[in-house]
């Protein structure tokens, strides 16, 4: 998608790669005076919490840590069951974990690397080499969070109706098509409302683009706030909205249509200069059949719109 990949052309200049930035660091051994000396080594700003608890060492993780340094070499523990777990649960399957092994115990580095362990340090411990693997670590993550963020942010461009900030078109039909997936294996119905604003063209010729633009946000706040929270809105065309309800028959989604026709009849919509220009829409519902084809429902709704527009616009037909 195009979005998608220009939000992701800017990653190589936004990375920043400041190595004193703050880190949360966990340090995880049964000796106290490792983790002290472990700590010592680390960058100046990271925050430090040592601990020879595993179930400690788990919360700190999941709670925002940026690294797990853990000693394998201390007993009391078992160090190695502690690294699959953190691989094992998806709160910390990213964060990066530097191991502490025994001198030559080539049979336990490969164990450690093998649960997933991005690096391992052999005792004795020097401080310059333990703090050089951290920051390696810690670049990584950093860099894998900001790409994270990206593409998080490239996903919801990618999704989302840029004027009114409610779903595309896109979106709502893949989420529609699970519903009606799930609607056909038994599960819950699902009911579809296609809302078209009536002689829209008249508001922008009257009014401006513009204005038709604001007219547009308006409306998708007014649908939005309408809704049930699990109900899904998207911006199907120029003044053509879609709402999948999972969960709902016919006759909510008539409540719910007729609910949107009366709350957009009832007050005009306010331009910048204080105008107000009354506006209406036309609604289509209906409900998916088992086993019926996308194409098939949205024909449906489409051709109740159509008879709401033909038997005088601002109401709802099923
Ligand atoms: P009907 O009651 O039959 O639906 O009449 P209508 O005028 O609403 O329908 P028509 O399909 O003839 O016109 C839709 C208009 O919506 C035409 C198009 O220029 C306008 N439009 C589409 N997208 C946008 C947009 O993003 N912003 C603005 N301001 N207008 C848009
Ligand atoms: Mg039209
Ligand atoms: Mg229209
Ligand atoms: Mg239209």
């Amino acid at each position: 998608y195009r979005e998608s990949s220009s939000a992701l052309a800017g990653i190589s200049g936004d990375v920043q790669d400041d190595i004193d930035a703050p880190a949360r660091v966990v340090v995880v051994s049964a000796d106290p005076r490792a983790t002290c000396r472990f700590a010592a080594a680390l960058p100046s700003k990271a925050e430090i919490l040592e601990t020879h608890d595993p179930a400690e060492a788990i919360i700190a993780a999941r709670n925002d840590a940026d690294l797990l340094i853990v000693d394998l070499t201390s007993p009391g523990y078992d160090g190695l069951r502690l690294c699959a777990r953190i691989r094992s649960d998806a709160a910390t399957r990213q964060l990066p974990i530097l191991a502490v092994v025994r001198p030559a115990d080539v049979q336990q580095a490969v164990r450690a690397l093998d649960l997933g362990v991005n690096d391992i340090i052999q005792r004795p411990v020097d401080a310059g080499e333990l703090a050089a693997r951290s920051r390696t670590q810690l670049r990584r993550k950093r860099y894998a969070d900001q790409l994270r963020s990206h593409l998080d942010e490239g996903m919801e461009m990618a999704v989302t109706d840029a004027l009114t900030g409610l779903h595309n078109r896109r979106y709502i039909s893949s989420r529609l098509r699970q519903a009606m997936d799930s609607a056909s294996n038994g599960g819950a119905p699902v009911s579809l409302l296609l809302a078209d604003i009536d002689h829209f063209k008249h508001i922008n010729d009257t009014y401006g683009h513009d204005a038709g633009d604001r007219v547009l946000r308006d409306f998708s706040s007014r649908l939005q706030t309408g809704l049930r929270a699990l109900d899904l809105a998207a911006r199907y065309g120029g003044e053509e909205f879609v709402v999948v309800m999972p969960g709902a028959g016919l006759a909510e989604a008539r409540i719910a249509a007729e609910r949107l026709r009366s709350s957009i009849d009832g007050s005009g919509f306010d331009l910048s200069d204080g105008t107000s220009v009354p506006v209406t829409v036309s609604i289509g519902i209906a409900q998916a059949h088992r086993g019926e084809a996308l194409d098939a429902l949205l024909r449906r709704a489409d051709e109740a719109l159509y008879a709401a527009k033909t038997a005088g616009r601002n109401q709802v037909q099923a």
